[in-house]
């Protein structure tokens, strides 16, 4: 008889595969939401969600923050990247809450990735109408660490295509408490988020979190 679940991580059966290497595990962070979304709060108090400046010149839509030892920062003049600082306040990023640090780990594990220990975790606020355009993730220097992502907060719905900016994309509706992780060969597909609809959330209020926790050196 065949394994009906011979593609499916040990002993994780609500976990679905979206592509190689991309697991989603919806509801995952649902029992703990509201502690993550406190911690979220507190990383703001010190590193407050700001709209980066792309290369191009171009403000995103999406409002960002870090924490970590590194945060991503974007600015017409140096472009995209990882900084030990932030540009803001001119100090060190603050620590990753353990809480966020500590389920990124555990859920990277139940995925295949022991010993997974995340540099920074990216946070994006989506008010109603911010998106994300088509991107890969490629500011990061070894692609063999998975990317933990979390959602929290309104309902996005979640563009993902394949290795080509060309090849078709699937649409995804990702929830509060789903969490992905982006390993193998989907850590490099093109992705993005499709304008916010409005909504009130009764956690997040008007707006989505999205925590991404990273390797990034
Ligand atoms: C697929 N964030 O921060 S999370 C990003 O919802 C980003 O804020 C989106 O794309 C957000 O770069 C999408 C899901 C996600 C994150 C990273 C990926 C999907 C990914 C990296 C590779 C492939
Ligand atoms: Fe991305």
């Amino acid at each position: 008889m065949d394994d009906l679940f011979a593609d499916q991580p040990l002993a994780l059966p609500a976990t679905t595969a979206l592509a190689e290497g991309a697991w989603l595990l919806r509801a995952r962070a649902l029992h703990e939401a509201s502690a993550l979304i406190d911690a979220v709060e507190q990383v703001a108090l010190r590193a407050p969600f700001r709209q980066l400046v792309t290369p191009g010149g171009r403000r995103m839509s999406v409002e960002t923050t870090s924490c970590g030892h590194y945060g991503w920062v974007s600015d017409p003049h140096a472009g995209y990247r990882y900084t030990p600082v932030d540009p803001m306040s001119g100090r060190r990023w603050p620590i990753i809450p353990e809480r966020i640090a500590r389920l990124a780990a555990q859920v990277a594990r139940e995925t295949g990735y022991d010993n997974f220990a995340p540099d920074t975790c990216l946070i994006n606020r989506y008010m109603p109408d911010a998106r994300m355009a088509l991107h890969q993730d490629k500011d990061e220097r070894d692609m063999q660490w998975p990317i933990v992502s979390i959602s929290l907060g309104l309902t996005a719905i979640f563009q993902f295509g394949g290795a080509a900016r060309q090849d078709p994309v699937q649409n995804i509706s990702l929830l509060h408490g789903d969490i992905v992780v982006w390993g193998g060969p989907s850590r490099l597909y093109f992705h993005g988020i499709k304008p916010l609809r409005w909504g009130e959330h009764p956690q997040t209020g008007e707006c989505r979190l999205n925590l991404t926790l990273r390797r990034t050196h």
